[in-house]
């Protein structure tokens, strides 16, 4: 309260207030408070397998990315920012949910034909923005699983659960990943140019008699697998799984950016018409492929960087960037829309296909000062570029942010934007850091755990990284050549001079680490029922 008596202090004159209509609340727990008229659009930007070196405002020289860099110089660009995991599915559970998904068996890296991972009862930054009288859409790559039940969605007709079960008005989607069958968008739960002369099919388990795959057919190639993904062939490309059918709906790869920002820009466009008389704002999670494999970025973006396809991946995703700021400023609403640019893990070059991103990288270093990538344990796995710009809100231009901060904050962090209050039973590991999001504190938080691929957490502070005892191999063991941070004795990283995790210091602070140890031990003990978000 005290908080948005403050925002409301320091960006709006009194008689802007206004009461938002009663009773609006989407879902028990959420209250909605006095706010202005002018609240802002939310738009967040996720990227994929984006490190925190990706980007020139962060660093890098092989690659230049002039439209975020812009976005960075508008608004704030924070340099301890961190996802929930180091994989997708869980990144993106815990930044939509507000709970860890170390709490929640079943949210591993999800397969194309997964059940949907959030159940429709779980409150959602969607419920959170609907209750507050916003128009909630979600767009792009989904990989939080679609249907009831696994394998049993009807990918022909409607999809019986859809992001519209968690609070999204409109969603236009890729199931999982590109790499991942089926290779359709998914429009509001049906298949996007559905083609009823190419009924579609999918498994996870076996091939359709007849078709072709990576394994058997590496003629048909034009990218070539380097592990894994080598079963149906979409356009010349082998993925995980199987499908068959599809026709005139299948992707094309070297379209999905376009057809993305399209698809977002288009339903931004529709929000603002006149006939549209409730003018509501909108929050859009607008969640990009690239640079996630398979890299294959449209011919306009080949060779604009020395990097190959991965280096090309990361001007398409600037030039998509630019696109939809463009789109904003066209229609007159980029000033009061709050964007948030960030990444669901850290990076990895070779990930599966013979794309030459490793042999390309020269210098580059995607994951910056950090050690590891994605699916570590490393700081490298979960600290990602974070940028926040909202001209109208009063965001320093050109700021930058030292704070430590978590993407599981998002819930309770936006919740004073949207001008609600949640109960403390919603969200329970989200805290409320508005103030630092917006740049106008400093202040960290006191700790923040995220997740490696096995499962296992490892807590920051803003001084300390504390990595438990992992068994494990100290090398991702499939293929990608990333450090996992994985040891059979506990880690202890002194971060305040130098970012990296270079010197193992426990034997010299056990008592840092016991007491960080501690904590750990009672945040994976704590079961969700038992917690209550602070406030
Ligand atoms: C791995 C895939 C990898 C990527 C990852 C998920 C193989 C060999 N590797 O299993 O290519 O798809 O899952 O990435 O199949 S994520 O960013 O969506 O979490
Ligand atoms: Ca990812």
């Amino acid at each position: 309260l005290t908080l948005i008596h403050s925002m409301n202090k320091t960006t709006l004159p009194l008689f802007a207030l206004a009461l938002l209509p009663a009773g609006m609340a989407a879902r028990d727990g959420v209250r909605t408070l006095p706010t202005s008229g002018a609240r802002p659009n939310v738009l967040v930007i996720m990227t994929d397998d984006v490190g925190y070196g990706d980007f020139s405002c962060y660093g890098a020289k092989r690659v230049h990315t002039p439209n975020i860099d812009r976005l960075a110089a508008n608004g704030v660009r924070f340099t301890d920012a961190h996802a929930c995991a180091s994989t997708s599915t869980p990144s993106r559970y815990g930044f939509l949910t507000g709970e860890y998904p170390f709490r929640r068996p079943g949210t591993d890296v999800a397969a194309g034909n997964a059940a949907m991972v959030i159940r429709p009862e779980q409150f959602t930054l969607a419920d959170l923005f609907k209750a507050a009288g916003y128009t909630p859409a979600a767009i792009g790559k989904w990989h939080l699983g679609l249907g009831s039940r696994t394998a049993q969605q009807d990918w022909n007709g409607q999809i019986d659960l859809t992001p519209a079960d968690l609070g999204f008005d409109y969603s236009c989607i890729m199931a999982a990943t590109a790499d991942r069958v089926p290779c359709v968008f998914i429009e509001n739960g049906r298949v996007r140019n559905y083609d009823a002369s190419a009924p579609i099919q999918v498994s996870y388990r076996s091939n359709f008699s007849g078709e072709p795959t990576g394994k058997s057919n590496p003629e048909l190639l034009r990218l070539r697998p380097s592990h894994g993904h080598d079963m149906s062939i979409v356009n010349g490309i082998s993925r995980i799984g199987f499908m068959k059918g599809g026709g005139k709906a299948l992707w094309k790869d070297e379209n999905i950016a376009d057809s993305i920002a399209d698809y977002a820009l288009r339903w931004i466009t529709a929000t603002q018409q006149p006939e549209d008389s409730t003018h509501r704002p909108f929050f859009m999670y607008l969640c990009t492929n690239d640079v996630h494999v398979p890299r294959w970025p449209h011919e306009r973006f080949r060779g604009q960087s020395p990097m190959g396809l991965r280096g090309d991946a990361i001007v398409q995703l600037d030039w998509t960037v630019g696109q939809i700021m463009d789109g904003l400023y066209k229609l007159g609403i980029a000033d009061n829309t709050l964007v948030i640019l960030t990444s669901d893990n850290g990076p990895v070059l070779d990930d599966g296909y013979a794309d030459d991103a490793e042999s390309l990288a020269g210098t580059h270093r995607p994951g910056g000062p950090w050690r590891g990538g994605k699916y570590s344990a490393f700081e490298a796995g979960s600290a990602v570029p974070f940028i926040v710009s909202w001209p109208a809100g009063g965001v320093r231009r050109g700021g930058e942010s030292r704070a430590l901060i978590s993407l599981i904050d998002g819930v309770r962090s936006l919740a004073p934007i949207a001008g609600v209050e949640l109960n403390d039973t919603l969200a329970c590991d989200s805290r409320n850091f508005c103030d630092t999001w917006l740049g106008r504190s400093g202040e960290s938080r006191d700790y923040i755990l995220s997740m490696a691929y096995n499962r296992e957490v490892s807590l920051r502070t803003p001084r300390w990284k504390y990595i438990p005892v992992m068994k494990g191999p100290a090398m991702v063991p499939w293929g990608p050549k990333i450090e996992t941070g994985f040891a059979p004795e506990a880690q202890l990283y002194d971060l305040s001079f130098k970012k990296g995790e270079n010197k193992n210091v426990i034997e010299s602070q056990p008592q840092v680490a016991k007491e960080l140890d501690l904590i750990l031990r009672h945040q994976l003990a704590t079961p969700y029922f038992r917690r209550r978000a602070k406030h």
